[in-house]
């Protein structure tokens, strides 16, 4: 485990300067070894893919920007929750993509979001596009007992069978509902909608029933309804739930740096808070896709990506769903409570 503030912590410096030292998300440790995973709570993954896109490319470059981006540690302060502290994250490196080989980039990601999971942690996914939805899910959905639930945040559907070509980042929800335990009946898509509607999207979306909360939709019933509706359906009959952010459900004038962006989405105060509130309930991983540096101005949209793992974070740390407030209510409950007794 490589620790990025070694060097400023052995002059007595309890932190270093965002922009100096080894490159990971929030300054965490580095490593690139599964065993070290041991223990950890959270494990961030790049994913820096792009050859799978429609329109622009540039996703490729998002883990680095997102890293970059990346907030220095420290609580929140309406929340109260200091997730960094409480929880044991560690950045665990890009997936050996090869550029211009999707098949050996797939497994790739497939294989390092695995050895997370096969680890006990928590995933959050770099992407990338959101071709990778697929393969991180692959990587997830065999170690639920049940099914897994997913709840996708997006202006698109991304459920087509194929776009030129089957993999493209058009149709990752089309092969991820073939997965056995987890069925199109607890996949959610919400933020949907605007003039790049996909026909043979909305085809196999109403086919296999999927859930769509369009755009007009949230802002109709609002946030929180839309997350209850969300939950209450990804949940059900469910063991565990995944999310998905693609970064373009927020509005293009709030994320210029992303390969289709449409306006007219939702704002980065309701994405962030949507993504709070269906973190309550807990996640098994997370992927936030479709940041492309290329396109960004003033790294804002690499900035709301990191914000949005953050938001997450923070939310499974002050729920008690993952890290030291969970592993204390474990004690207690080990222990047994009076009543128990
Ligand atoms: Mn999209």
């Amino acid at each position: 485990m490589v620790d990025p503030l070694e060097r400023w912590r052995a002059l007595g410096l309890p932190d270093k300067p965002d922009y100096a030292g080894l490159l990971t998300y929030a300054g965490m440790p580095y490593t690139q070894d599964p065993a070290e995973l041991r223990g950890v709570d959270v494990a961030i993954v790049g994913a820096p893919v792009d050859d799978l896109v429609s329109d622009r490319p540039g996703a490729r470059f998002a883990p680095r920007a997102i890293r970059a981006a990346s907030c220095p540690p420290g609580p929140h302060l309406e929340a109260k929750v200091d997730a960094l502290a409480e929880l044991r994250v560690v950045d665990f490196g890009d997936a050996p993509v090869v550029p211009a080989a999707p098949e050996a980039s797939r497994r790739a990601i497939e294989a390092t979001v695995r050895q997370v999971v096969e680890a006990g942690a928590i995933p959050v996914v770099l992407g990338g596009d959101h071709s990778i939805g697929y393969p991180d899910v692959r990587a997830i959905a065999p170690h639920v007992d049940g099914r897994v639930g997913i709840i996708h945040l997006d202006r698109h559907l991304d459920i087509q069978e194929r776009d030129m070509d089957e993999r493209m980042h058009t149709t990752p929800w089309f092969h991820a509902t073939n997965i056995p335990n987890a069925p199109p009946a607890n996949l959610v898509q919400m933020g949907i909608g605007g003039w790049y509607g996909s026909r043979p999207g909305v085809k196999v979306a109403r086919e296999r029933e999927t859930t769509v909360l369009t755009i007009t939709d949230i802002e109709e019933v609002g946030v929180e309804k839309a997350a209850e509706v969300a939950l209450e359906v990804a949940w059900k009959d469910a063991d565990a739930v995944y999310l998905s952010f693609d970064i373009d459900s927020v509005d293009a004038g709030f994320v210029p740096g992303t390969g289709s962006p449409e306006p007219g989405g939702l704002l980065p105060r309701e994405a962030l808070k949507l993504l709070r509130l269906i973190a309550r309930e807990g996640i098994c991983g997370m992927e936030v896709v479709e940041v492309a540096p290329p396109y960004d101005v003033s790294d804002m949209t690499a900035q709301l990506a990191c914000r949005a793992v953050m938001d997450v974070l923070g939310t499974l740390v002050a729920e008690g769903k993952l890290g030291s407030r969970k592993r204390e209510q474990a004690d207690v409950d080990e222990a047994g409570s009076p009543d128990q007794a």
